[in-house]
């Protein structure tokens, strides 16, 4: 383990990239403002109908999108690995799939496989790249999870009466289609194809495989996940493909700074925004100072830690002008600060 930790212990600062179709929303559904949650969320926080929001995903088209653009302002950052939305739980792959047709080059007028451009760009620009993937939640995959707990609890912002009583009645989901298959059908059709997909295609360039919100997956399904992980013993993993049996290489501390005593001796990597939400919020005012950053940074790095520190990009595929400043400030202190 400490020999595949290497360099990731020597990387310390990267960036974190969430980006599919709920970018094209930034936040705002029928003019009303998503109250709760990042704006990833927005489908289920606003209880999009899947019909609606695969409507919506087939006109994704960023062409201002460049790979080159986004390693670079990655790299002048000081940032050494990126870490990548594969697919996000809307279940959109951004890459082409065998497994789902709801990716970007089947379902847009894009076309482009954007998964494989970041990764050829990172190979230019001496970039390490890591996958996002989401494992169990799957909004528009039927038999996808979808985060059953959080609607339990009743913290999700149903639009109407009705479809809050469909989603109480059907566990937390809030359309037929999400319910018409079972998520073991659905893990193994879809989730664990595609991780194959991804393994087989980049496995030498992956550093880091970034699973998320186990919530339904079980025991069996995530040893299979480890099982085609094996064959490439120098990926990390975090320690968010099932939880307790399932440690992973590094924790993954979100949104905010460790103290010192609680992180001794472990791998661990906080992630955090530049602004208020992962995914692009048109509206979001509540931005960091490159002065925050550069703080936490040296903070995170004191303390052993690593720093992934995400951006959103909209729905034509640019960086938020807020986010690219705060990069670029960060950038220049490190060079004229820190060592290269
Ligand atoms: C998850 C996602 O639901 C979210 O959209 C984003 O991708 C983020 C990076 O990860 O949200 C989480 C996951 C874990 C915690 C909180 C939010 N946590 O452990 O506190």
């Amino acid at each position: 383990q400490e020999q595949k930790m290497a360099w990731w212990q020597e990387a310390k600062f990267g960036m974190f990239v969430h980006w599919g179709p709920y970018s094209l929303y930034g936040g705002v559904y029928n003019g009303y403002q998503q109250r709760r949650g990042g704006a990833e969320w927005i489908m289920n926080r606003c209880k999009i109908p899947v019909r609606e929001y695969r409507a919506k995903s087939s006109t994704f088209n960023p062409v201002h999108f460049n790979a080159d653009s986004l390693v670079l302002m990655a790299r002048e950052a000081g940032m050494k690995y990126i870490v990548f939305t594969t697919k996000h739980h809307d279940g959109f792959a951004m890459f082409q799939s065998r497994a789902s047709s709801f990716n970007i080059v089947d379902y847009t007028p894009f076309r482009r496989d954007i998964v494989d451009e970041v990764v050829k760009a990172c190979r230019r620009h001496g970039m390490k790249i890591g996958f996002y993937y989401s494992q169990s939640q799957d909004w528009c995959n039927p038999g996808g999870n979808t985060a059953r707990k959080e609607m339990r609890e009743g913290w999700a912002n149903p639009d109407s009466v009705e479809i809050d009583r469909y989603t109480k009645e059907h566990i937390g989901s809030w359309d037929c289609l999400q319910t018409s298959v079972s998520f073991q059908d659905y893990f193994y059709r879809v989730s664990l194809p595609q991780i194959r997909e991804l393994l087989s295609r980049y496995g030498n360039d992956i550093g880091v495989m970034f699973f998320d919100t186990p919530q339904v997956i079980t025991d069996r399904q995530a040893q299979d996940v480890m099982k085609e992980l094996a064959n490439y013993p120098h990926i990390i993993v975090n320690d968010r493909l099932k939880r307790p049996n399932f440690p992973g290489d590094y924790k993954t501390p979100e949104g905010r700074v460790p103290k010192a005593e609680d992180i001794e001796g472990i791998y661990w990597e906080t992630c955090m925004n530049i602004g208020s939400s992962w995914g692009y919020k048109s509206w979001d005012k509540n931005w960091k100072s490159s002065q925050e950053i550069i703080r936490n940074l040296i903070t995170i790095a004191a303390r052993g830690g690593n720093y992934l520190l995400n951006v959103g990009p909209d729905g034509l595929g640019d960086v938020p002008v807020e986010a690219r400043q705060c990069l670029k400030e960060t950038g220049e202190w490190l060079s004229r600060n820190g060592e290269a």
